[in-house]
């Protein structure tokens, strides 16, 4: 741009990633730097570091994760299970391509071999080069990561699996079928006896009908069904939820503290209360999954 003098004018730009919800309300974070963007046969991926929240992962303009916050969910979708379960050795995790949720995985010295099956081998590529505080355990020798659809995968597998964590994106497109009943029917023949899964469940603000579906499909496949609560800074609405199921461990009767403290492991947001806190669920929501 010039003014009429032809000197050259400063052009601030002024970027922002919108994620709005439901065409009716949005967040905004103002980007300093677009780091990587890129298409794949499934969608499109962006790394842009943000003001706020430091490097920030969007697939199809919805943020998955960010430096900022990432902690939050990547504890909470790992060490609650993994905290209550007897010994879990084997731990298969769907989606997850940034990385996250191996990376706390990988921390519980029991777990023998992680698989993390993810659809879209951009997601993982660019996490990878431009996430590695969050992607630094993709190549652990205890890690296996398939480039393959996690529908297929639990369809045709006969691998048992102690653990099996839904590290999911929104229930649109190709992420639909990781809510549904076959999903679930096959996700159940994996485990073993003590088996538990927990999936990514959305907002209990925003998305009451997916929950309530959720649930019902859950509670068709697994003798004990439960919610569970964190707040985070990225998703729409902050309070995000999760499921636990399992074909009979308690996430509050088979907890132990004590294999928390033993671990030495130290964490950012998982302590034993918050553990026990998480499961608290406000009266809409109970009444929602009840209804
Ligand atoms: N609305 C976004 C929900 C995305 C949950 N998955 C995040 C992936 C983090 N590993």
């Amino acid at each position: 741009m010039t003014n009429s003098n032809h000197e050259t004018d400063t052009v601030c730009l002024d970027l922002w990633v919108e994620e709005n919800h439901a065409e009716i309300q949005a967040q905004r974070f103002r980007v300093t730097k677009v780091l990587a963007s890129g298409t794949s046969d499934f969608q499109r991926v962006d790394v842009v570091e943000t003001q706020a929240l430091g490097r920030m992962l969007l697939n199809d303009g919805k943020i998955m994760t960010s430096e900022g916050d990432e902690f939050v969910y990547h504890e909470m979708i790992s060490h609650v299970p993994l905290f209550c379960h007897p010994n879990p050795r084997q731990v298969l995790i769907i989606g997850g391509g940034d990385g996250g949720t191996l990376r706390e995985v990988l921390r519980h010295k029991s777990v023998e071999k992680a698989v993390m099956v993810e659809i879209d081998a951009l997601v993982v590529d660019t996490c990878r080069s431009h996430l590695p505080s969050i992607s630094s355990h993709l190549d652990d020798p205890r890690a296996q990561v398939l480039i393959q659809d996690g529908v297929e995968f639990v369809k045709s597998t006969d691998d048992k699996f102690d653990i099996v964590l839904i590290d999911s994106t929104d229930p649109v497109g190709m992420a639909a079928p990781l809510f549904g009943e076959e999903f679930y029917g096959n996700v159940r023949r994996l485990l073993t006896p003590e088996g538990i899964v927990v999936s990514q469940a959305e907002s209990p603000f925003y998305f009451a009908e997916t929950q309530k579906k959720l649930n019902e499909i859950l509670l068709s496949q697994f003798s004990l069904v439960r919610f569970y609560n964190y707040s985070n800074l990225t998703y729409p609405g902050g309070l995000w939820s999760f499921t636990f199921a399992s074909l009979g461990l308690c996430p509050l009767r088979d907890f132990s503290e004590l294999k928390v403290e033993q671990s030495g492991l130290m964490f950012r947001y998982y302590t034993p209360d918050l553990h026990r806190a998480a499961f608290a669920l406000p009266g809409f929501m109970l009444r929602n999954l009840a209804s």
